[in-house]
């Protein structure tokens, strides 16, 4: 029997991403929790796995996949029912735009060696720190919006459930914990409540894993 491990955490986005995809696929894996605030992603042992340093990390029988993206797609080509995808090429080309613009242009922005490094290294203030997350994340979210205008139905692209919704709902989540004003993004908000109803979605979710502090469990 195949065995999968996914060393992430519990409340990572990325991390988020691949267990949610695991989840859809119907794919059973053991949750190696790796903490980000212990710094346990830049021990010898793991950057071994990653040499970024980042979660999550997917080892499938002892073949070892880095980045929430490698992921996503290795599990698409290995199982490739239900699709996280759409079948017409065009559209399958805007649900890569939606995932890179929060992959590339949000995500980062937040990512806690980032901000660490603009208080530690660069003098930034909490507040400053604040400021340079709504100034680039807002960016992203009016490009979204204006995006998902076009795309979007029930998900954000149509009504099929596909990729792009993995990444989205978990930045926004994000978005939330850095207290950013959704109000102005009507098209996003829908869409992140229809995630929310989903239950692989919420099987994933930060609040219900087994590293998730007693704090921050669902009730
Ligand atoms: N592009 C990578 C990014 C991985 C990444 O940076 N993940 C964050 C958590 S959401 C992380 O591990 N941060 C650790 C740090 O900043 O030290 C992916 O999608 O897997």
């Amino acid at each position: 029997m195949s065995s999968f491990v996914l060393y992430n955490y519990f409340r990572s986005s990325t991390s988020f991403r691949a267990r949610v995809a695991l989840n859809l696929k119907g794919i059973a894996f053991e949750y190696k929790p790796i903490n980000l605030l212990k710094d346990e992603q830049h021990s010898a042992e793991y950057r071994a796995l990653n040499p970024m340093g980042g979660i999550p990390t997917l080892v499938h029988d002892g073949k070892v996949i880095p980045d929430s993206s490698a992921i996503l797609w290795y599990l698409e080509d290995l199982k490739p029912e239900p699709a996280l995808q759409p079948k017409d090429a065009y559209l399958k080309a805007r649900m890569r735009q939606i995932c890179e613009i929060v992959n590339s242009s949000m995500h980062p922005y937040g990512n806690l060696k980032i901000t660490k490094a603009l208080i530690k290294d660069y003098g930034l203030s909490e507040e400053q720190k604040n400021q340079w997350f709504q100034r680039w994340i807002g960016e992203g979210l009016v490009a979204l919006e204006k995006v998902l205008s076009q795309t979007s139905g029930t998900y954000c692209i149509g009504d099929q459930l596909t990729m792009a919704d993995i990444y989205l709902y978990p930045q926004i989540i994000t978005c939330q914990r850095f207290n950013t004003d959704l109000t102005p993004y009507p098209t996003i908000r829908k869409i992140y409540d229809n995630c929310h109803k989903h239950p692989e979605f919420m099987k994933a979710h930060f609040s219900r894993q087994i590293d998730t502090p007693e704090e921050l469990r669902a009730k």
